[in-house]
């Protein structure tokens, strides 16, 4: 299996996840900010042109943030990765598609590209302002999904996978400041090995 990532992008999530796994895989770094995501090599693998993808040891390459954490998670199952009832995996699917859909891709991206949302000249602070708006509110709505509990399903699962990665982005790139149980969350999720050993070989550590 290969995971294509870039530093400290959403694969990362991704990248935590099959560590926690613990089989072997293969990393192949893919530089966003160097443009290595529009290569005609990576086109070939993604024509979406987006980390993460993965790549299954029969070749066959699956993209999107939550079907690659499924895909994991049901060829893993005595890793208890996703709860094993129909309402569990049903809101497993609705907490990743708001984190991914929502929070990330309108919210965090319109603050790290702002560039690509502009549509006038002089436009980009109101568009990192709106990304920041909608990642707060974004943490306002996942709050009720954390409450109390050490991980949004009690025990670890890929939905902590995804929103690890928010937190993270929001402590060390947005400089935001998260509601209490996410800065725990966060702290509870950088204790994990996996996450260590993930940070250090993209070299975030
Ligand atoms: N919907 C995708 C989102 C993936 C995504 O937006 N990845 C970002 C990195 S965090 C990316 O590759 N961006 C490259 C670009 O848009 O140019 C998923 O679920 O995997």
């Amino acid at each position: 299996m290969k995971l294509f990532y870039s530093p400290g992008a959403c694969s990362l999530g991704i990248h935590v996840l099959l560590r926690e796994i613990g089989k072997p895989f293969e990393l192949v770094r893919t530089e966003l900010h160097k443009g290595a995501h529009h290569t005609p090599e990576f086109l070939a693998i993604n024509p979406k042109a987006k980390v993460p993808v993965l790549q299954r040891d029969d070749g066959s390459i699956l993209t999107e943030f939550p079907a690659i954490a499924f895909y994991l998670a049901l060829t893993n199952p005595e890793m208890h990765l996703l709860p094993n009832d129909l309402e569990g995996e049903v809101r497993t699917l609705e907490l990743l598609d708001f984190m991914v859909a929502t929070v990330h891709m309108r919210g965090f991206t319109r603050m790290f590209r702002a560039d690509a949302f502009s549509t006038t000249p002089g436009d980009t602070d109101k568009i990192k302002q709106t990304g920041r708006e909608i990642a707060v509110q974004g943490f306002a709505n996942l709050e009720p999904a954390l409450g109390t509990k050490p991980y949004l399903f009690g025990d670890f699962s890929i939905a902590d996978c995804a929103l690890f990665y928010l937190e993270f982005w929001a402590r060390t790139r947005a400089k935001m400041q998260m509601p209490a149980c996410f800065e725990a969350h966060l702290d509870r999720m950088l204790a994990r090995p996996s996450v260590q050993q993930s940070l250090a070989a993209e070299g975030l550590a």
